[in-house]
Order: C-alpha cells, then sequence, then structure tokens
C-alpha cells in the first residue's frame, strides 16, 4: 500500500528545476523518481507545467510540487502499489487532453516512482518486472556532436550519433568511448574546442553539416572500427527548429532549402555516409515529407518521429496511416504517465515502426529508461554521448544489467 508521497523541485543537468517524488510504502521503503525535460520539445507533447514566475527564470516547479503534494498525494494514499491503479486515477484527476491541470512532469514522477516500487515489492529488479517475454539489450545512439538547440556549435542539425552494432552491450560502449575520444584528438589537433553541449557530445564551431560527417567518419577509422560494419552514424535532425513556416524554407550549412531540395539532401548523404537514421527530417506538422522521404528511404534507413509523433498514440496513429516514418522514439515525460507510454510503444512494435527510446536533454541521475529498455525489449537507446555523469549513468546501468543476465 502506498502511505505517503512527497514531491521536491530539484534541479536537472542543465540547472533548472524539475520534479523529483518519493513514494513510501507499508513495507517501510520509499521509492525515489525524477523527471527529465526537453530543449527541442514537439508542439504537441503534454504540458510540462512551470510556475512562470520570477524565480528560476520562470522555470520553477512549485505549481507541479504542489499538484503532487495536495492533489495526487491524498488521492493515492492507501491505494495499491499498482501502476495501472496509479495512472488511471491520475489520469482521471487531469482529466484534460494534454495533462494541463497537473502536469505531465508532476504525473510522471508520480508513475515513475510507483513501477520502481511495485517491482521492488515484487522482488524484482525493474528491468525484469517491466519484461513481458525477451529482454534485451539495446543499441546505444550516442550523441558525439552537438548542435541544433542543444548547443552554440554553429551545426544547425541538433546531434550527430554514433552506432555501435557490435555483440554485447560492453563492447558498444567501450566502442562509443574510444571513438569519441578519437573525436577529441581529432578536433583538438585542428584547433576547435572540446568543452561539450548539453547531452555531452562535442560543439565544434563548424558550419558545414558534412564537416561534421567527415570528423565521425575519421574517429570511427581511427578508433579501429569499420564504419557501415561496426558503427553507423545517427541524426536528429530536430528540424522544426530550423523551420521557417512563413516561407516553407529550411536553414542549413548557410543555405535555405525547400522541403524537396531539403530531401535531396538526405538522399546525398545517405548515399555518402554508413547513415543508419534520421530523426524529424522535416516540420513536426509536415507528415507529407515524411511520407515521401520514408517511401524514397524507408527500405535502406530509419526514419524516425519524435517532435512528429510526442509518444502519442493518436499522433502516430496519424503516422502509421500515412506511411510517414517507420520508427518512433520513445519518451515517457512527452506523454506523462508510464501506462500510456507503453501503450504508444506496443502500438509502434504492432505496427513494425521500430522503437527508440530516449533520454531528454535535461537530464537527472535516473536511471529509469535503461531498465525500461531491456525489459520491454527496446532495440535502440538514445542517452547522449560518453562524458556528463547523468549521460554515463544510464550506460553504467546497463552494463550491470547485461552483467546479471550473463550471469542467469
Ligand atoms: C531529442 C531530444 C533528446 P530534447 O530531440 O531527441 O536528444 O532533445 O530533449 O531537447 O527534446
Ligand atoms: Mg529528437
Amino acid at each position: 500500500m502506498i502511505t505517503d508521497l512527497i514531491a521536491r523541485e530539484i534541479l536537472d543537468s542543465r540547472g533548472n528545476p524539475t520534479v523529483e517524488v518519493d513514494l513510501y510504502c507499508s513495507n517501510g521503503k520509499y521509492y525515489r523518481a525524477s523527471v527529465p525535460s526537453g530543449a527541442s520539445a514537439g508542439s504537441r507533447e503534454a504540458l510540462e507545467l512551470r510556475d512562470n514566475d520570477n524565480r528560476f527564470h520562470g522555470k520553477g516547479v512549485t505549481k507541479a510540487v504542489n499538484n503532487i503534494n495536495n492533489i495526487i498525494k491524498p488521492a493515492i494514499i492507501n491505494k495499491k502499489v499498482d501502476l495501472l491503479t496509479v495512472d488511471e486515477i491520475m489520469l482521471k484527476l487531469d482529466g484534460t487532453e494534454n495533462k494541463t491541470k497537473l502536469g505531465a512532469n508532476a504525473m510522471l514522477a508520480v508513475s515513475l516512482a510507483t513501477v520502481k516500487a511495485a517491482a521492488d515489492i515484487d522482488n524484482k529488479e525493474l528491468w525484469e518486472y517491466l519484461s513481458v517475454n525477451k529482454v534485451s539489450l539495446p543499441i546505444p545512439m550516442m550523441n558525439v556532436i552537438n548542435g541544433g538547440a542543444h548547443a552554440d556549435s554553429g551545426l544547425a542539425i541538433q546531434e550527430f550519433m554514433i552506432v555501435p552494432v557490435v555483440p554485447m552491450f560492453k563492447e558498444r560502449l567501450r566502442a562509443g568511448s574510444e571513438i569519441f575520444h578519437s573525436l577529441k584528438s581529432l578536433l583538438k589537433k585542428d584547433g576547435y574546442h572540446i568543452a561539450v553541449g548539453d547531452e555531452g557530445g562535442f560543439a565544434p564551431s563548424l558550419s558545414k553539416t558534412t564537416d561534421a560527417l567527415d570528423y565521425i567518419v575519421k574517429a570511427i577509422k581511427d578508433a579501429g572500427y569499420e564504419p557501415g560494419k561496426e558503427v553507423y552514424i545517427a541524426l536528429d535532425v530536430a528540424a522544426s527548429e530550423i523551420y521557417d513556416k512563413a516561407t516553407n524554407t529550411y536553414k542549413i550549412d548557410n543555405k535555405v532549402l525547400t522541403p524537396r531540395e531539403f530531401l535531396k539532401f538526405y538522399v546525398e548523404i545517405v548515399d555518402r555516409y554508413p547513415i543508419l537514421s534520421i530523426e524529424d527530417p522535416f516540420d513536426e506538422d509536415d507528415f507529407d515529407s515524411l511520407q515521401m522521404i520514408t517511401k524514397l528511404l524507408g527500405n535502406k534507413i530509419m526514419l524516425v518521429g519524435d517532435d512528429y509523433f510526442v509518444t502519442n498514440k493518436i499522433c502516430l496513429q496519424k503516422g502509421i496511416s500515412m506511411n510517414a516514418g517507420n520508427a518512433i522514439i520513445i519518451k515517457a515525460n512527452q506523454i506523462g504517465t508510464i501506462s500510456e507510454t507503453i501503450e504508444t510503444l506496443v502500438l509502434a512494435k504492432k505496427n513494425n515502426y521500430i522503437p527508440i527510446i530516449s533520454h531528454r536533454s535535461g537530464e537527472t541521475e535516473d536511471t529509469f529508461i535503461s531498465d525500461f529498455a531491456v525489459g520491454l525489449n527496446i532495440p535502440y537507446i538514445k542517452t547522449g554521448s560518453l562524458s556528463r555523469g547523468e549521460r554515463i549513468a544510464k550506460y553504467n546501468q546497463l552494463l550491470r544489467i547485461e552483467e546479471k543476465l550473463l550471469r542467469r
């Protein structure tokens, strides 16, 4: 039984406030969870409730914290420690389409803590508790060069990721680290800054997409791996951030491209580089262009919807009905509860959309997504670069889970 719930305002990896809760149960223990926050958030995401007052430049979350302490808590005290029960109570209490009453940040913190508690009460590891049948370690998509809204590198594309597909998670992580350090040496040698962006990737002042891609290919080779065989490249364009609605154009590489020209650009780079996936290639409202690129490149690479689908069944259903995209980013805070996140995941799998579990650019030390990836057999995980504690925490948790699985 749930006996108490305490919410508080903590800071995320960018130093902005976010929500943390401790959920107390009748076994005398408490379970802690905290929620992440995006910078390039999709406009259809559930509401992240912020105070918008004079504290923390308006980013305080005391309203969300108070909603937990004053509205959610009395409704779940003495209830069973059960995800569906708790989520249902919160969804009823909120009663809005976009979680505008309670805030998705408030709801997710409680939802997360509830699953953690339920797993422990069941004497299971979180990944084990979440598992349906098959479990697996995900392939990491590691964001080694940051651009867009995550860094002031000058690069239009938000994320340049390396994707080591070698067997064993441990070896994938090793490859990532080795390539990250090779890349650091290469950039340093050429006189670029090696400071890192929000997700721990480098933010060199490169202005051309292909320059960043060339550096990555070189770094993969320098570290002793074969590009296009052992290690691939993934991009998150987060195109809504470089889109100009008035002219229906995109700003990239000091050029202004129409959707058609942008499509041609994608075809060219996919031809030239070992690219495995492209996320949010066009503005989040332009499903037609997503449909077009899926038709053109869908049998070769993953076309991933993040801002397009926002982990929302209805948005994903639109993509499915149009054959727009063939993969989906799963971020629990886009929708607000774990049970809805699982529903969207199930819908994606049923329709052969490849799921990719993801962190946010503003993170905490919570490693829930690592367990979620393994337990729900999600093939890919995006959780940043090979630096910054909040990113590494997720990778380290995956190492521990792999070790445990090997000993079984
Ligand atoms: C994304 C994410 C995470 P943000 O766009 O995929 O990398 O960024 O959390 O800023 O939306
Ligand atoms: Mg994205």
